[in-house]
């Protein structure tokens, strides 16, 4: 695999670089991405109908099975060799912040410690009440079938009803999130986007605002997005492929 000798150079002159990540980075480490289809009870939904206030409002076990259910998929997930790779470029360029779409935690587990979530975090539900964080007991190596529902648990300081720790659809991005992830690209000079299908909103926009700010941008996906026209170099392929010869050629 052979990179264009300019790409070379402008990663490895990047002082600030931002690295914006989706649901294929994790892909390799057996998380399903968020567009794959579902399975079990909830492969009558399309994730953007379960991701929804209104789907938990209207049944609580049935999304709240499906965070669980996800959560410890997550939980028991490793890094793979793409989340590996961007946190040794973190050891190797000055500045280097993740911007991630994830609600994993696989970034931090890798070693990155500028990790910005945009839409939260499944391992840190919360109440919808008093909006209290809500410790998840550990699943004790229960297996859980899936489509299993669960009713959700109840805050033990208030009695409030618990929900996954995610941005839902129709919800607002934290402002403190998207502030930083905006601030980021925009004072850039290198973003590599990898595994997004640049569908979701206002996340999307981020390569964007980093090329209209003159960022060097890279984008490594098997499948062509509606970035690719936004972004000055393409890696067609995956992710835990492509970014370790990437970083190994970069900085041999
Ligand atoms: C908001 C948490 C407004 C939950 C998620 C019409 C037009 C524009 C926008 C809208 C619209 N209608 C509605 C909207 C707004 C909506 C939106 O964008 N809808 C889309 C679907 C059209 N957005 C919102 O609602 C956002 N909020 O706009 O608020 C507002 C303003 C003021 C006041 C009130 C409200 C909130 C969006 C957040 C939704 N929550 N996640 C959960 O996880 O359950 S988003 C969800 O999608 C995941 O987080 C996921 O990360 C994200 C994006 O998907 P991707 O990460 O890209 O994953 P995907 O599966 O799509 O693609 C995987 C890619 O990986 C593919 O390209 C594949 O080729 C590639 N791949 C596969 N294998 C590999 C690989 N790449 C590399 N290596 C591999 N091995
Ligand atoms: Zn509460």
């Amino acid at each position: 695999m052979d990179f264009a000798p300019e790409l070379i150079q402008a990663l490895r002159e990047a002082r600030h670089v931002v690295v914006f990540t989706g649901a294929g980075v994790s892909a390799e480490s057996g998380i399903p991405t968020f567009r794959d289809a579902l399975s079990g009870l909830w492969s009558h939904f399309d994730a953007e109908q379960l991701a929804t206030p209104e789907a938990f409002e209207a049944d609580p076990a049935l999304v709240w099975g499906w965070y669980e259910w996800r959560r410890r998929a997550a939980a028991r997930a490793q890094p793979n060799p793409a989340h590996l790779a961007i946190a040794r470029m973190a050891g190797l360029v000055s500045q280097l912040q993740v911007v991630t779409q994830n609600v994993d935690d696989l970034h931090e587990r890798a070693g990155n410690a500028d990790v910005i979530h945009l839409h939260g975090n499944i391992a840190q539900p919360y109440c919808q009440r008093c909006r209290r964080p809500h410790a998840v007991a550990s699943d004790n190596g229960t297996e859980m079938g899936d489509g299993q529902r669960l009713t959700p648990p109840r805050c033990t300081a208030c009695g409030g009803t618990v929900r996954p720790g995610v941005v839902w659809f129709g919800e607002s991005l934290p402002q403190d999130a998207w502030n930083s992830a905006e601030a980021a690209v925009r004072s850039c000079d290198l973003l590599v986007c990898v595994g997004t299908s640049g569908l979701v909103q206002p996340a999307a926009m981020l390569p964007v605002f980093a090329a209209r700010a003159g960022a060097a941008t890279i984008q490594i996906n098997p499948d062509p997005t509606p970035l690719n026209e936004h972004v000055r170099w393409n890696l067609q392929g995956p992710a835990g492929k492509v970014l370790p010869v990437l970083v190994g050629q970069t900085w041999a």
